[in-house]
């Protein structure tokens, strides 16, 4: 059991990181690696920020939404005017090009992991004042709709129901080996020009390479050639990928949708329809009866993806397998040889078992709290108790002894990426919340 006084000490070091990362209505990710305002970090920091300051929270989802394209696009980044040194920034990705782009912030021209509606139920089942809750749902509902009514539409061509991505950056897990190949089939037709800053902030071998950097900054002139038209993109590019992950939180997100429609009395069929087709194509289309594996789905190429990767398991977080898959997934995740090494710190965020596993690139083994917080929550909706306090102990003790990093080696739990990162504080604030109550 871990010491009350040492989780109160740790609750209040991650409310002072949210407070020193707050921009006003927006929190950056990180102090100097990440100035601006993310989309799927705003999702999760507000979860956080809903346990001590719920105005606040509610504030972080409506200084995103400020940035909603006119197809209903929700971008990966909103950006702080007050910050000039962030590549790719406002004037790289140049989004007044495009008539869609919201003319009075400027954004990124791609969106990002869509677990911003499943934060919006988790900021107004928190909320003490629901009189105050109810107003925001009322203002948020709509533009929430209009969001994932943009996948369906833009992003869901044959009408599957599944999105697909255009670009790493919108996975959230941009250098996970699970594209390894397709990014080296996408051949430049020019070389990018850029400068990277993250490699004077980090240490290069904690971060994606030069030749991946080039490829995503590749993309982003791609699309904005292409003035952002996702007919054009889709047609030009090669990697338009449907990723289970991706797809997975917009199911749980939709789920969400539904249940603020109802709550608000809304007409809710529509959303009832993108569930259920959702639901099916995840565990058709999305799922290898061979490797007993979920995967993405590559349609430049026309071929299912397996590698064996943390993301593979977040049907678990929308509760979408069989019990039987359920059983299964779990017993990977706790495998030694896999996920949970021994005397080390769970979960990697590849297998050790593949052959890009690395320490500490990035997306491409360490453990990360965002990912072990799904995790946390797919375990519990399948029963499996003991296992998601064990993950949720071993999270907070991993953040107690180094910090909140951006993620962590797994065997040796040393911290990596940037310190003082938001989303860490705010999850680990909900995980000791969880921790309590279950102890
Ligand atoms: C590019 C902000 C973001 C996260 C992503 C993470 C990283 C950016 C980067 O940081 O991506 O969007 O510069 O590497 O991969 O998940 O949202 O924290």
């Amino acid at each position: 059991m871990i010491d009350k006084g040492a989780l109160e000490t740790l609750r209040n070091r991650a409310i002072v990181i949210l407070k020193e990362n707050d921009l006003g209505s927006s929190t950056k990710p990180a102090p100097h690696l990440y100035p601006h305002q993310w989309n799927w970090d705003s999702a999760f920091i507000a979860i956080g920020l809903s346990h001590f300051d719920e105005e606040r929270a509610q504030k972080e989802i409506l200084s995103l939404l400020r940035g909603q394209w006119s197809n209903g696009m929700l971008p990966h980044i909103v950006f702080n005017p007050h910050c000039v040194d962030y590549h790719p920034g406002p004037a790289f990705w140049d989004c007044s090009i495009s008539p869609g782009s919201p003319k009075d912030v400027q954004t990124s021209g791609i969106t990002q992991s869509p677990i911003l509606t499943f934060a919006v139920c988790q900021v107004f089942e928190n909320s003490k004042d629901k009189k105050r809750a109810m107003e925001f749902l009322n203002r948020v509902f709509p533009k929430l709709k209009e969001y994932h009514r943009f996948f369906f539409t833009h992003r869901d061509p044959k009408g599957e129901g599944l999105a697909h991505i255009i670009h790493p950056w919108e996975s959230g897990l941009d250098n996970s080996p699970r594209w390894d190949e397709v990014l080296e089939h996408i051949k430049l037709k020019w070389t990018p020009k850029y400068k990277r800053v993250d490699t004077s902030i980090v240490p290069a071998n904690q971060r994606p390479t030069d030749k991946e950097y080039d490829k995503y900054t590749y993309l982003v002139e791609l699309f904005r050639k292409a003035k952002y038209n996702l007919d054009y993109i889709r047609d030009k590019s090669s990697f338009i990928i449907q990723p289970i992950l991706f797809n997975c939180l917009m199911y749980a997100s939709l789920r969400c949708l539904e249940q603020i429609g109802n709550t608000l009395g809304e007409d809710i069929s529509e959303i009832k329809q993108w569930i259920l087709k959702t639901d099916n194509a995840i565990n058709t289309k999305l799922w290898d009866e061979d490797s007993g594996m979920y995967g993405d789905y590559d349609l430049a190429n026309d071929r299912l993806i397996i590698k064996n990767t943390i993301a593979n398991f977040s049907p678990l977080f929308a509760g979408l397998s069989s019990s039987r898959v359920a059983a299964s997934m779990k017993r990977t995740l706790m495998s030694p040889t896999k996920y949970w090494p021994d005397n080390g710190y769970p979960l990697c965020s590849v297998s050790m078992s593949e052959p890009e596993f690395n320490l500490v690139r990035y997306w491409r083994g360490p453990v990360w709290v965002n990912t072990n917080w799904l995790m946390i929550k797919g375990l519990e909706n399948y029963g499996y108790h003991r296992e998601a306090d064990n993950l949720t102990k071993k999270t907070i003790e991993l953040v107690l002894k180094s910090g909140f990093y951006e993620y962590f080696n797994p065997y040796t739990g040393e911290g990596y990426g940037a310190s003082n990162f938001s989303w860490s504080a705010s999850l680990v604030i909900d995980l000791i919340e969880l921790y309590s109550k279950n102890e």
